[in-house]
């Protein structure tokens, strides 16, 4: 009988189907992030040679530069990859030519903010059209809608020329949350400058939009305010949250001014009692202010041990105020709140500071989860906005945290009123500096960094409830990221055990 065979050759070709994700046929879309919405076909174009940027008819005049530049990455990152020869003699008979790209921006400002609208439509029609189409409300919108666009970009080898395939496309895309961040910590190790550029350029491609800079800590204070920065990360979009995190994990303060130490053998948390303290943090504040126009300050506040060297007795202040060592602790967190307040910052404090007072904490307070789940859900019944970083989830430093549990860290998880998962602005995957350096940074960032993005960006109904739905999509990506020279690790890379495929 012969019956058997076809019928087992469908199934095969079904659950074939079913595995790509799509549901619609045998091309899978390989977009990462997943966009929130996205029409493809079936037909190829290929990219004229000299790919343009086009903005009639734009509002934006970019007068710094962000949306010229921003195409000229585009195009450098797809010839990167790819030995393009420029003088192609393929034939392009048979396929219509994108002579260019059409980009079309409503608003005139391109001031980079929490709550920026980083919205945007892409269209690449394949016949008629000259020109794919790009609009968006901010240049930073468009900036996403480029990296879209390059992700459907590809290198044809035989024919030497970049070509899309499934055309017609049109994509409506925004992100799920505003606040979408990944820390990196200079204090441990050394970071080269070109690191941290190269970990923006990367942050961007997987459309996350904050770099939380843990500047200095116990081991190490490697920070100098220039007067005249030159910013960096503005030009992709992505917001710099600076943190000064006190009064614990600050041991190197006093290498430059001992008094800021409790004492010579006991060495942080800082000097509560000392009013060059809050003058120190004050000048810092006022330095930032100049340097990081986020209007989030991160002031840390975690793990910081009042026993050890706040012994009341110590401290004529505390004495006179009649503070024990744990109001001590809250005095210092609220003062340091009231001046960063002045210097016109909102307050990004870790969790220990909501979880010991947070009745008293600023109402421009954002508490920013790292310890375990489950705080959130108290933090935005108390009206207070969160960040979600659990430990357990989206601590990069875990090797052994697979991608399949960064992907599934659902920040809204128990919180299903309306107003209070409006008050979760996002969420940030950490990459502590104990354990890495230069040499092993970006490997241990990505591609783990990429799923809780696409957790990050993506509309909730369209996220994969499976992860094994998303396997070959972001290994898709991966290799994306090594064809632009991110030396990303592979899926299951070192320490990472995966789960049952
Ligand atoms: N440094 C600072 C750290 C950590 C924190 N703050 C940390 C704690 C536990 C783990 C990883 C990092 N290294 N300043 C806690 C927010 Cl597992």
């Amino acid at each position: 009988m012969e019956l058997g065979g076809p019928r087992c050759a469908g199934l095969v070709l079904l659950l074939l189907l079913i595995s790509c994700g799509q549901g619609r046929g045998a091309d899978p879309i390989n977009i990462w992030p997943m966009p929130k919405s996205v029409t493809s076909g079936k037909q190829t174009l290929l990219l004229s040679n000299d790919f343009v940027l086009n903005t009639q008819g734009s509002k934006y005049p970019d007068s710094s530069g962000i949306l010229k530049d921003g195409f000229s990455r585009f195009l450098q990152v797809l010839r990167a990859s790819h030995v393009a020869d420029s003088n192609s003699s393929y034939s392009s008979a048979h396929f219509p030519v994108c002579k260019g790209l059409h980009v079309v921006i409503l608003s005139p400002n391109d001031k980079l903010q929490y709550g920026v609208d980083e919205s945007y439509k892409l269209s690449v029609t394949a016949l008629g059209a000259v020109y794919a189409y790009l609009e968006a409300n901010t240049v930073y919108g468009a900036l996403h809608g480029l990296q879209t666009f390059s992700q459907l970009c590809h290198f044809n080898f035989k024919a030497r020329v970049f070509e899309v395939r499934q055309a017609p496309w049109t994509i409506i895309d925004q992100p799920r949350f505003s606040y979408r961040g990944l820390l990196i910590d200079t204090s441990r190790h050394y970071q080269p400058l070109i690191m941290i550029k190269n970990v923006i350029d990367s942050m961007a491609y997987t459309k996350l939009n904050v770099l939380h800079w843990h500047i200095v800590d116990t081991q190490s204070f490697p920070l100098e305010i220039p007067s005249y920065p030159k910013l960096y990360a503005q030009t992709r979009g992505i917001n710099v949250l600076a943190e000064i995190d006190v009064p614990g994990h600050t041991q190197s303060w006093g290498i430059g001014y001992p008094s800021l130490w409790p004492s010579t053998d006991c060495q942080q948390p800082l000097d509560v009692s000392n009013e060059l303290t809050f003058k120190v943090i004050d000048g810092i504040l006022s330095d930032f202010s100049k340097v990081f126009n986020y209007n989030f300050v991160h002031l840390g506040g975690d793990e910081v041990n009042t026993n050890l060297c706040w012994l009341g007795s110590h401290y004529e202040l505390l004495k006179k105020k009649g503070l024990n060592e744990s109001e001590a602790y809250q005095y210092f967190v609220l003062r340091s709140q009231e001046i960063a307040l002045s210097h016109g910052y909102d307050i990004v404090n870790w969790e220990e500071t909501f979880n010991n007072f947070g009745s008293k904490l600023s109402r421009k307070t954002v508490v920013h989860n790292w310890i375990g789940s489950g705080v959130a859900e108290r933090v935005v019944a108390a009206g207070l906005r969160c960040i979600v970083s659990n430990q357990d989830k989206w601590y990069l430093h875990y090797l052994d945290t697979t991608w399949q549990e960064f992907y599934m860290n659902e920040p809204l998880t128990n919180i299903t009123n309306p107003k209070q998962q409006e008050l979760v602005i996002g969420g940030e995957v950490c990459m502590w500096g104990e354990y890495i350096d230069g040499s092993d940074i970006e490997q241990t960032i990505w591609p783990r960094a990429a799923a809780a993005a696409e957790r990050l960006w993506t509309p909730y109904d369209k996220l994969a409830k499976d992860p094994r739905r998303v396997t070959g999509r972001l290994a898709h990506f991966r290799c994306l990221l090594n064809e632009r020279g991110v030396p990303a690790a592979p899926l299951n890379g070192p320490g990472r055990v995966a789960p049952e495929e």
